[in-house]
């Protein structure tokens, strides 16, 4: 990918809080992809219970779907320039912080964190930026569909706009397979409705400054850790635990380890 691409995504991403990568994906392995995704979620729902993932709103997400196919590996590393760009708009030194696909089901929704006004990281100001998300489609996004809907610049402010402002703005990110949408993990979006009759599937990928993240697992250490008033447990990072694998993860959200938005 040439520099000025690059410098053109970061330039968007700067005013706009995303922007699209023209056919940046070789939509070959797309195809493939797209080809076993009703297999992966065969297997995560009969994994977990769909009664179980409708209860905690998970039934839209299959979670770390690297667990599921090293194909979503081979992803990664055939898209050097992908990698370019996120160096680019966040820093050498980033990390995927969840690697997921998210299915909007014609006949059937959850009252998921996606389907509302959302920002994926917490707001730390204009002009700073923690956390990237890339979002691929395995068939085109159209608004009948279910395209995800944007704010433009709503990065740059801290709460979300009027209802009237968000009717005038918003946009919606329709995307050919192929394309890559990028968007400032601070910019507020939601996944729009899909009104047709077959499901909508994007890979969606957050990417976070690989150093916040504890150089000891301080929790662990401390047997004892319940004991202390909540404000201290948050200090010592009790409520931004990782999981160590999808059943600790996919519990009702009150027990999760890893406490995404409910505790700030
Ligand atoms: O499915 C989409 O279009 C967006 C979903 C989303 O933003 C989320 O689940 O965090
Ligand atoms: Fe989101």
């Amino acid at each position: 990918m040439e520099s000025n691409q690059i410098s053109r995504i970061v330039n968007k991403m700067n005013q706009n809080g995303y922007a699209i990568g023209k056919n940046m994906i070789n939509t070959e392995i797309l195809a493939t992809i797209a080809e076993r995704i009703d297999g992966y979620y065969e297997k995560d729902h009969a994994r977990f219970g769909r009664d179980f993932l409708m209860e905690i709103n998970e039934l839209e997400q299959v979670r770390n779907v690297i667990e599921y196919d090293d194909i979503f590996v081979k992803l990664l590393e055939e898209h050097m320039e992908m990698d370019a760009v996120l160096e680019a708009l966040l820093h050498e030194h980033h990390i995927i912080h969840n690697y997921n696909l998210i299915r909007l089901f014609p006949d059937v929704k959850t009252n998921m964190l996606g389907h509302q006004w959302h920002r994926d990281v917490y707001y730390f100001g204009p002009g700073i930026r923690t956390a990237v998300n890339i979002m691929i489609p395995l068939q085109k996004t159209t608004i009948a569909n279910g395209a995800t809907e944007l704010i433009p610049k709503s990065h740059l402010h801290k709460d979300l706009p009027d209802a009237d402002y968000i009717e005038k703005n918003k946009i919606a990110a329709e995307l050919e397979p192929g394309d890559v949408l990028f968007c400032d993990a601070a910019t507020f979006h939601a996944a729009g409705k899909n009104t047709t009759d077959k499901p909508r599937t994007i890979i969606v990928l957050k990417h976070t400054l690989s150093f916040f993240t504890q150089q000891y697992d301080i929790c662990r250490a401390l047997p004892d850790i319940e004991k202390y008033s909540d404000h201290i447990k948050g200090r010592l990072g009790y409520f931004v635990r990782v999981a160590e694998n999808m059943e600790q993860f996919r519990v009702i959200p009150e027990n999760r380890r890893y406490k995404w938005p409910i505790r700030y």
